[in-house]
């Protein structure tokens, strides 16, 4: 290359190749602010997380964009809000493809920028058009959308079926014992977690009676694939094996990874090697089993040299909930706990608790440890990535996703949102966030919508439209929209102002 050109590249772009950081979102499942040691827990020890903040950047308002899983996955991975497409709610067993090949996302726009890219866990995100055809060829899927290969739970662990999707087909399976998923039983014969419920090793509480898999029952129902099944007790282990094999496989070229744990999600089964680490349970056990995952990524990272020069994204895909339908101990095992820290709500939840969550950014040789105060959320991270490799954005794509590259990485001065919308599972409820004020906007005065710090708060006196002030009253307890209705008309009409049109700057 003439000096020339090399100067005129350079000039062009200030992150050549060498330069461009590795990039990896770890993605926590029903993860609550509370739940980890650097955001105060106590009875938990989360110590490779800690290390994670201690040598990065620590939100302390960061969000995801939803309080369920598959709209905030659709969301981070889009940059566009779930509820602008119908159907993004919690995906079913047999549900298609969610984003469509052709769309721009995260992983699109890193390939572009020349990485290598994988989702590697939990997708939840839809296989297949119309459907996943589990004994063939499972596509669109992540490789249609921008990833080069995936190792997958295909939907959530509490659904069935309990098989890795290795890029396009179910790993192991065996063709003389196909693969059958369904939402009804096979036939009448077919155990379920109904029929057969004292021969279940952890009982259920609502749904998760259908089709029982390693003692525990599911939603929906399969038979078949056995020898591709796994073990729930194995899952943290699969995912670290390959996305050591992979990162190993990747380290002399920039990579994007995708680690979507399934901790802390129900069925809550960590490896026999954490159970009982905890006295809360197996849900803190899964907390424990989640945090050593952080430490086998930073440690492989170490090993290879790549430490130095990897962005790391640690957040989580909703907060939290404790009984999510089994009887696991999460509820009695609690004591003083406060998986939501200071926030009111949880999973499913339009209340802080919902969708505040833990949020870590690292990036050792171009970040400055500290605390930062700036409103972040996971639907940003696709246009700031797009800035940090210069990838430039279609018009169309990343509706919702604003550059905050600079308040991520905590340069001087930078600003984070200035407002946020943040969507129950469905985007029926909504809550926007500006500055220290918060709107609540409720459709339905559901059950769910009403925890207290975990716990239920009657609701069925209060306005479908409630404003709080976040620092006075973090846990929204104090409805002041009668003491300020020109705030309240100024935030409802910034609302439908963003949920006409796309938000993207
Ligand atoms: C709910 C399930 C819950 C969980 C959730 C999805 C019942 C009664 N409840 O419908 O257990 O699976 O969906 O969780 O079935 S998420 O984190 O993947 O969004
Ligand atoms: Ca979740």
């Amino acid at each position: 290359m003439s000096r020339f050109l090399a100067v005129f590249l350079f000039a062009l772009s200030p992150l050549l190749s060498a330069e461009k950081p590795n990039i990896i979102v770890i993605m926590a499942d029903d993860l609550g602010y509370g739940d980890v040691g650097c955001y105060g827990a106590k009875a938990v020890k989360t110590p490779n997380i800690d290390q994670l903040a201690a040598k990065g950047l620590r939100f302390t308002s960061g969000y995801c964009s939803a309080s369920t899983c598959t709209p905030t996955r659709f969301s981070l991975l889009t940059g566009t809000f779930a509820f602008r497409q119908k159907g993004t709610g919690v995906a079913p067993p047999n549900g298609p493809a969610l984003i469509k090949p052709g769309t721009e996302t995260m992983a699109s726009i890193l390939k572009k920028a020349g990485y290598a890219t994988a989702v590697i866990g939990k997708w939840h995100l839809g296989l297949g058009d119309p459907k996943p055809d589990w004994n063939g060829e499972l596509k669109p899927g992540p490789l249609e959308i921008g990833f080069d290969h995936c190792l997958l739970l295909p939907t959530t662990n509490d659904r069935v079926p309990q098989v890795y999707v290795d890029d396009h087909r179910v790993r192991n399976l065996d063709p003389k014992d196909p693969l059958w998923v369904g939402d009804k039983a096979p036939d009448e014969n077919h155990p379920t977690g109904i029929t057969h419920r004292d021969t279940l090793r952890m009982n259920w509480t609502h749904g998760h009676n259908q089709t029982i898999h390693n003692g525990i029952g599911r939603i929906g129902f399969y038979t078949g694939g056995t020898a591709a099944r796994f073990r729930d007790e194995d899952l943290g282990d699969a995912w670290i094996n390959e996305t050591n094999r992979w990162i190993e496989a990747h380290a002399k070229e920039p990579f994007f990874l995708y680690f979507a744990s399934h901790d802390i999600h129900v069925p809550r089964m960590p490896h026999e090697r954490f159970q009982g680490k905890t006295t809360l349970g197996y849900r803190g056990d899964a907390i424990v089993e989640f945090d050593w995952s952080v430490g086998e990524i930073v440690k492989t990272l170490e090993r290879l040299k790549l430490a130095e020069n990897t962005l790391i994204v640690l957040c989580s895909d909703n907060g939290p909930v404790l009984d999510d339908g089994y009887v696991d101990g999460a509820v009695e095992k609690l004591g003083t706990h406060t998986p939501a820290g200071p926030f009111s709500g949880g999973k499913y939840s339009i209340y802080e608790g919902g969708t505040r969550t833990p949020f870590i950014v690292t990036w050792p040789s171009r970040i400055q440890p500290g605390v930062s105060d700036e409103v972040v959320c996971t639907v940003d991270l696709a246009a700031s990535f797009a800035a940090l490799t210069e990838t430039p954005l279609a018009e169309n794509a990343c509706l919702d996703s604003q550059n905050i590259l600079p308040a991520l990485l905590g340069e001087k001065g930078a600003k984070g949102r200035d407002s946020l919308l943040q969507q129950d599972n469905n985007g029926t409820n909504l809550g926007l966030r500006m500055g220290e004020w918060k709107l609540v906007r409720m459709k339905t005065k559901g059950k769910s919508q009403a925890v207290v710090t975990m716990k239920t708060r009657d609701e069925s006196q209060a306005p479908l439209n409630r404003l709080y002030h976040l620092s006075n009253d973090p846990a929204e307890r104090k409805d002041v929209s009668l003491e300020q209705p020109e705030r309240l008309k100024a935030m409802i009409a910034k609302m439908d102002e963003i949920v006409e049109a796309p938000t993207r700057n």
